[in-house]
């Protein structure tokens, strides 16, 4: 199985032996029988493989982890009840009080937000290095790098082999949050990044009906941060969930190539609307990082789009968002339907107004989840939302 498409239906899954099912049955059990006190005891133990308790662990979750794992070119991978408890599961798994994290932003505002309360709290040292470049930002206490590939909301890129080339020489550990990307356009590992994040509620999923994360990287890491996020925070991700992923990402390449082609579309169009000021898309040749979205991305630049309206406060915003017929003003991204939020009051509203600023996270931007909906459609939306604001 070379191409991802192919992966993307069959890794992971086979035909359930009992029953011939070719859908990755639903295991709903809490435990497992081991058969003998031997056996159960091997498995406490960690000398044995083998189901016990669904917070460890569970068949219809571990199918899931093998797709994914595969996808992203990991060894191995651990999923969770959500994106955020990921990124909390491999902070607390792999750094210490004293450690430091180093993180190139603009992030997720939740993301900052747990790092700057959760790991503060727990004696982190939490650096931004955005501004400063990751070279000036490392001390002899950094020990991981926080990236996003594609920053949200603002869509700049991070050269993710410049990356882990700098933090690797420091002897810091690489993560890369690639929940805009997925593994369809953008395998961080390839690129010599140690770890992978998602929030697979967003393009993994794909139809906004289920929570969840992973962490994907080699086997040591992957064990260490599974130790801590199932066995010790009970951050287990249910079957039912697990399920539902398994049939999204069945459709993923698909799904994210509509997805490309549709951002491209609508930012084409805000582009040469007189009422934007800017489109933030990594496929338009006007993105300062037009050159490495090239270079990193493969077949398409992703399903977001990012716009600041020439009138830059909240009521402009309001206007165009109040507007909007086929967009579901709402926030998360990758779903199926088309949505549009306004970071600043919203996902982003967990961050600092000064972090919120030299994010470039201002009043009269808007962010954009282009759906699969024919982007003829999208753009008549945005075009009587934008007349509105004229009017
Ligand atoms: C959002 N983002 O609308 P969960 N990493 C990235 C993310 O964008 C997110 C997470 C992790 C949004 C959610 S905001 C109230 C809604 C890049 C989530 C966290 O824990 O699965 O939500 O993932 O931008």
């Amino acid at each position: 199985m070379t191409h991802l498409r192919t992966r993307a239906v069959h890794a992971g899954q086979h035909p359930d032996p009992a029953s011939g099912a070719i859908a990755m049955p639903i295991t709903q059990s809490t435990a497992f029988a081991y058969g003998s006190l031997e056996r159960g005891a091997a498995i406490f133990a960690g000398e044995a493989e083998g189901y016990r308790y669904g917070r460890y662990g569970n068949p219809t979750v571990a199918a899931l982890e093998a797709k994914m794992a595969d996808l992203e070119g990991a060894e191995a991978a651990v999923a969770f009840a959500s994106g955020t408890a990921a990124t909390a599961a491999t902070v607390l798994a792999l750094l210490q009080p004293g450690d430091e994290l180093v993180f190139l932003g603009p992030l997720y505002g939740g993301t900052e937000g747990l790092l700057r309360s959760l790991g503060e709290r727990w004696g982190l040292r939490v650096t931004d290095a955005t501004a400063t470049g990751l070279a000036a930002a490392l001390s002899p206490a950094t020990r991981m790098v926080w990236v996003e590939p594609l920053t949200n909301p603002s869509l700049q890129m991070h050269d993710l082999a410049a990356v882990a080339a700098t933090a690797h020489a420091h002897g810091a550990i690489t993560v890369a949050d690639n929940t805009f990307c997925t593994p369809c356009l953008t395998r961080p590992l390839a690129h010599g990044i140690d770890l992978v994040v998602h929030s697979m509620t967003k393009y993994l999923g794909g139809h906004g009906d289920a929570t969840g994360g992973l962490v994907a990287g080699r086997a040591a890491h992957i064990a260490q941060i599974r130790k801590t996020g199932l066995g010790h925070i009970g951050a287990s991700l249910a079957a039912q969930e697990a399920f539902l992923f398994l049939r999204g990402i069945k459709t993923l390449p698909l799904r994210m190539g509509a997805h490309c082609e549709g951002a491209q579309a609508v930012a084409e169009f805000l582009a040469s609307h007189p009422a934007v000021r800017t489109v933030h898309y990594p496929g338009l040749p006007s993105h300062p990082q037009h050159a490495l979205a090239l270079r990193q991305m493969e077949g398409g630049f992703g399903g977001m789009v990012t716009l600041e309206l020439a009138r830059g406060e909240r009521s402009a915003a309001a206007g165009v968002l109040n507007a909007l017929k086929l967009f579901a003003q709402a926030v998360s991204l990758g779903d199926v339907d088309s949505l549009a939020c306004h970071p600043a009051s919203t996902t982003h509203s967990f961050v600092s107004p000064e972090a919120r600023a030299a994010a470039g996270v201002g009043e009269g931007m808007i962010r954009l989840s282009v759906g699969i909906e024919h982007p003829d459609d999208l753009i008549a939306d945005l075009d009587q939302a934008l007349a509105s604001l004229a009017a």
